[in-house]
């Protein structure tokens, strides 16, 4: 099999491991080499650091673009999460029209907060924008406040009122279903709690119709970008061919094991998940 690529559209934050900072080392370590699109280079992430430098690369990715597409670049999958501004919800957008084609997996994973919260550098326009961008997605992977946010609700009107968990099977399957568009997309609904002491994802799969649940350890909270470290297996998995229930065990499964390491170690959890030592659980032998 050729090695797949995937066209990565994230921040670069340099200290707290997310976005660009893991995508990269796991899409690698899976087999499939990732094309960055950085959407802004920061100091660090904006969740729990203070005096962060933030640099907009708004006006440069069009330009990335342009010359992807002069090269004839191909994509097995477009991977979209951090965004740095309002414009960029139409630049992405365009980029996946450019890009896709029918074997492409359009993956937005959805970032906008958590905890019921708009990240920082999140306008009330980009968070409507990301809504529209999502449209575009065959796969999104939205935590409970971006579905709330995605869907036009309150994070109180979400199972457990957002806050309490485990959450009511019933209720997160209607959610999923909800996220789906009437099933025109697949959705893997992260931070969702079947019962005491477990998270995972609910999942509806828009190739099946199924809806299904994955559930794991649940380790610690707020450990930071579980969200991407999440996003960024479950792309590389379905690139290489495995449905979305199986990629999203393995994403489950691998932050299971570096949230235990992270907190085995009494990790500041704005550091983010302690995943390099354990990349190599994502290796398959050829
Ligand atoms: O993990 C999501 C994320 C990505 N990138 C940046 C962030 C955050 C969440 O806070 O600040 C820059």
């Amino acid at each position: 099999m050729p090695t797949p690529r995937v066209a990565a559209i994230h921040d670069l934050s340099g200290f707290g491991r997310c976005s660009l900072t893991v995508a990269i080392p796991i899409l690698s370590a899976m087999g499939v080499q990732c094309c960055p699109l950085p959407t802004a280079f920061l100091s660090t992430h904006t969740g729990g650091f203070e005096g962060f430098t933030f640099l907009d690369m708004t006006e440069e990715m069009p330009r990335v673009s342009r010359h992807w597409k002069s090269l004839g670049l191909r994509f097995d999958a477009i991977y979209s999460g951090f965004l740095g501004s309002e414009r960029q919800i139409d630049i992405v957008a365009e980029f996946i029209q450019d890009f896709r084609t029918e074997r492409t997996a359009v993956v937005v994973d959805p970032v906008m907060g958590d905890d019921g919260r708009a990240y920082q550098t999140y306008t009330p326009a980009m968070c409507a924008g990301m809504t529209r961008l999502a449209e575009l997605a065959d796969v999104i992977t939205p935590n409970l406040t971006e579905a709330a946010f995605l869907l036009g609700r309150g994070y109180s009107e979400l199972p457990g009122g957002g806050v309490r968990s485990p959450h009511d099977e019933t209720a997160l399957r209607h959610l999923v279903e909800d996220l789906s568009l009437g099933g025109r997309r697949s959705v893997a609904l992260t931070g969702a709690s079947l019962s005491p002491g477990k998270t995972g994802a609910m999942c509806f799969d828009a190739r099946t119709g199924r809806t299904e649940a994955v559930q794991t350890d649940f380790i610690v909270h707020p450990l930071h970008g579980t969200g991407d470290v999440f996003a960024s297996v479950l792309t590389g998995a379905l690139v290489q061919g495995r449905s979305l229930a199986e990629a999203v065990r393995e994403a489950a499964d691998f932050i299971r094991i570096c949230a235990e390491r992270t907190v085995a170690q009494d990790l500041p959890l704005r550091e983010g998940v302690d995943f390099e030592p354990l990349l190599c659980r994502l290796m398959h032998q050829e």
